[in-house]
């Protein structure tokens, strides 16, 4: 492509909404980490009961955010959040050993959804402020992400309580807005 086809391309796309879906077990951080997004800050949470939604623009790029609840009785709502999703972000608790098989199943069951054909995944491997945590590395390996050839996909230890890392993830997500 010329360089001005590139620059109309680019120019046309920053005026388009992105839409992400945050996912992760009750507990994750997803509400702790939208809203750091949206104010910088760390702000009080209550379990979400349904969704959180916000407009985040991030280098001149708009996304629709979709913070959804994580408890297992809404997990078979989450489907109903999937069509026209660009990017979904998967939060995990580093510090959560026991249910990591669970969200592995949950990320797998999304992976094969034909609304998400095409969403680019953003894991978050978040708590990593906790002693203990799971690192990246270790989550990676359990959740066996190196076997996704469907998706593009990223994974990024972070802190929703300090931000540390969650930039670096939606920097992820900008750079794969095709
Ligand atoms: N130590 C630590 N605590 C965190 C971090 N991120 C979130 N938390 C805490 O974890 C708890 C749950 O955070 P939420 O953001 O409400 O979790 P959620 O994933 O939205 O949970 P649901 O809405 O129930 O699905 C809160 O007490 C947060 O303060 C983190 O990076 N480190
Ligand atoms: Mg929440």
């Amino acid at each position: 492509m010329g360089m001005l086809m590139t620059k109309l391309w680019k120019l046309w796309w920053s005026d388009k909404e992105h839409k992400v879906i945050i996912v992760g077990l009750d507990n994750a951080g997803k509400t702790t980490i939208l809203y750091q997004l949206v104010t910088g800050e760390v702000v009080n949470t209550s379990p979400t009961i349904g969704s959180n939604v916000e407009e985040v623009t991030w280098r001149n790029i708009h996304f629709i955010m979709w913070d959804i609840g994580g408890q297992e009785s809404l997990r078979t709502s989450w489907s109903s959040y999937y069509s026209h999703t660009h990017f979904l972000i998967a939060v995990i608790d580093s510090t959560d050993r026991e249910r990591l098989g669970s969200m592995k199943k949950e990320l797998y069951s999304m992976l094969a959804h034909d609304d998400l054909a095409k969403a680019a995944i953003l894991i978050y491997a978040n708590k990593q402020d906790v002693d203990g945590a799971m690192t990246a590395a270790e989550i990676s390996e359990e959740l066996n992400l190196t076997s996704i050839k469907s998706h593009r996909w990223q994974i990024q230890a972070c802190c929703a309580l300090s931000g540390e890392g969650v930039t670096a993830g939606i920097e992820w997500i900008a750079s794969n807005i095709p």
